[in-house]
């Protein structure tokens, strides 16, 4: 892959924010726990409104906070995350693509997108009173051997009493791509064994934990193991029921997955020994049978909405 361009507060931004409640500040001040002394941090996006307020890292175009006004947190971002460049965040919402799960020579997990610097292209105070603004990243086939391709991948985010994203990608080369996506989300939970996903029900899915069996979901689903499934084919809207507030998932995307690792957080550095219980990844995306292939000159545009 080509080597990362510097991703720091002090990279140049060549935009000036247009935009009441836009601006870019350091992780370091916004997350001084998820640094070493002398990190340098990274830049982050805050748009806050009246209805609401979201975080971005331009690293990955990754949504690091969302809460609607007088509502809480709906994302959670690991204590055992460090924000250092080129290395995924741990939390919120990557962006898997162009690929999901490892890449064929198993060297990059989830694709390029989330360990690359994004730039802010528009963002506007929209008549309702949220704010949209858009991201993109963009390049030609030398940017990772794995996928060579010219691309443009663009995420708009709509900041309201909602949190509304759509990715576009468009493949920009003279030759077809394979292509995954998801958002990759990681919700807030008081206690992930007390948590509840419906909207999944009679949906068939593949258990990663038990080499990709096909199963049929039963009822609501509920976390008592380590849980890593991607749902086929589902309805469009998902609901999270927890103690603490109801969360509605609504997306075009085939395909769910439910992620939670449970005790084998002891094994993942950036998660870290009893923190599973905080969070379930609930994800919408095209992936596995479901990924696609983008056609010379042609695109894939897949949306999620997020509300209390
Ligand atoms: O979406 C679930 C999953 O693909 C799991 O298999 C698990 O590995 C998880 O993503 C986390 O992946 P990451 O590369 O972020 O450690």
């Amino acid at each position: 892959m080509k080597k990362e361009i510097p991703l720091s507060v002090q990279a140049k931004f060549d935009r000036s924010f247009q935009t009441t409640g836009v601006k870019v500040i350091s992780s370091t001040e916004l997350y001084p726990a998820l640094h070493l002394a002398g990190d340098a941090g990274l830049p982050l996006l805050v748009v806050e409104n009246n209805l609401g307020r979201a975080v971005l890292a331009l690293q990955g175009a990754h949504l690091m906070s969302f809460e609607p006004s007088g509502k809480r947190e709906m994302l959670w971002v690991s204590p055992k995350s460090k924000l250092v460049a080129g290395v995924p965040i741990r939390g919120g919402i990557p962006l898997c693509l162009p690929w999901f799960g490892p890449s064929k020579d198993g060297s990059l997990q989830h694709g390029f997108g989330r360990i690359m610097p994004w730039s802010v292209v528009e963002d506007e105070a929209c008549p309702d009173g949220s704010t949209r603004v858009v991201l993109e990243l963009a390049g030609d086939a030398s940017v990772c051997a794995l996928w060579p391709h010219a691309f443009r991948f663009r995420l708009k985010v709509v900041v309201g009493s909602s949190l509304k994203l759509t990715l576009h990608a468009e493949n920009q080369s003279a030759t077809a791509a394979p292509f995954a996506f998801a958002f990759h989300t990681y919700f807030s939970v008081p206690d992930v064994a007390a948590a509840l996903v419906s909207g999944l029900e009679n949906t068939a899915y593949l258990d990663k934990m038990d080499n990709m069996a096909r199963k049929a979901q039963q009822g609501d689903v509920t976390i008592t193991a380590q849980t890593d499934r991607v749902y086929l084919d589902v309805p469009a809207v998902q609901t999270l029921k927890i103690a603490t507030g109801n969360v509605e998932i609504e997306s075009d995307a085939k395909c769910a997955v439910v992620w939670n690792c449970w005790t084998n957080d002891k094994n993942i550095g950036d998660i870290g020994e009893g923190n599973h219980t905080g969070y379930l990844c609930v994800e919408r995306c095209d992936v596995a049978e479901r990924a696609v292939t983008l056609a010379a000159g042609g695109g894939y545009r897949m949306s999620m909405t997020l509300s209390y």
